[in-house]
């Protein structure tokens, strides 16, 4: 055995909570345990209350209101805070030996993008013997503008090559795509360039045609993005993510091999 973590990352609403929730619910069923560690200082209410709650130790609230910074200054000075404090998480997690953790972290992506904080806690975990694989959420929205979608994809780049850890792509909310975007949806996952140029240019001016060309090109050069289909009604869906985030952190492996399944082939979206 060994000790085992999902970073769940993405944009402000990109639905984090709503995977952490979704595979804490899913590992329920399936009588497999995990443990739900929230990280964001500002988070509410959680359907599965968190095993390990950063709210403990800061809160988002109280720095606002004490310090009086605005939201984002907060978030980074609490995030300080949790880095000076290291001892406090390691404690807490001390008590999680030879165990599943899901990480649900803010939305700020700041904090993946262009601060080195979840690098360095990213690290601090490896460092504490956790296999860890970072979730990168999207949200579907993101896939019926192509603009959107170069945003996005760039958003996951810059996260993946910050972290430096095995990083997989999750595609949210497919439960409200819309059906023409539906029937055009591989491209989007498994991205093909020329596809993807043709649909900015239909929504960019002619000038930006070689921008989008250039784009769509990184895109498929470095075969950077591809993006896992989430619907949280879906239980092959919700099968399909697991299996791969298991694979990527090697869980399991001691127990009974593992391979990603194909249930998503016969997955329904709707
Ligand atoms: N229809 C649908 N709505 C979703 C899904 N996932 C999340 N949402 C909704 O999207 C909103 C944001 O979801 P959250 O899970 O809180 O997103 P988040 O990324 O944790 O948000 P922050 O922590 O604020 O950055 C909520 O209103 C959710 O109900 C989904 O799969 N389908
Ligand atoms: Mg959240």
């Amino acid at each position: 055995m060994g000790r085992y973590c999902q970073l769940v990352m993405g944009p402000a609403g990109s639905g984090k909570s709503t995977y952490c929730q979704t595979i804490m619910q899913h590992c329920e069923a399936a009588k497999r345990r995990v443990h739900l560690v929230n990280l964001d200082p500002a988070a509410e209410r959680f359907e599965y209350p968190p095993s390990i709650d950063i709210r403990d130790l800061i809160t988002l609230e109280d720095v606002m209101d004490e310090l009086g910074y605005g939201p984002n200054g907060g978030l980074v000075y609490c995030f300080e805070f949790l880095m000076e404090n290291m001892d406090w998480l390691e404690e807490q997690l001390g008590d999680y030996e030879d165990d599943y953790l899901i990480l649900d972290c803010p939305g700020q992506i700041e904090l993946y993008t262009h601060i080195p904080i979840m690098r360095q806690i990213a690290q601090q975990l490896q460092l504490w013997n956790f296999q860890v694989v970072g979730i990168y959420c999207l949200e579907s929205q993101f896939i019926e503008d192509t603009a959107k979608y170069f945003a996005g994809v760039m958003s996951a780049t810059s996260a993946m090559s910050m972290l430096e850890i095995p990083h997989i792509n999750v595609m949210t909310k497919m439960d409200l795509v819309s059906d023409d975007v539906k029937d055009n949806m591989d491209r989007y996952f498994d991205p093909d360039p020329l596809l993807l140029a043709d649909d900015a240019n239909r929504s960019t001016r002619g000038k930006f045609r070689e921008l989008n060309a250039a784009i769509a090109n990184l895109i498929d050069e470095f075969s950077m993005v591809s993006f896992l289909p989430l619907n949280v009604k879906d239980e092959d869906s919700v099968a399909y993510i697991l299996s791969h985030a298991d694979n990527a952190i090697q869980w399991g492996e001691d127990q009974e091999p593992k391979e990603p399944t194909n249930e998503i082939e016969d997955a329904d979206y709707e």
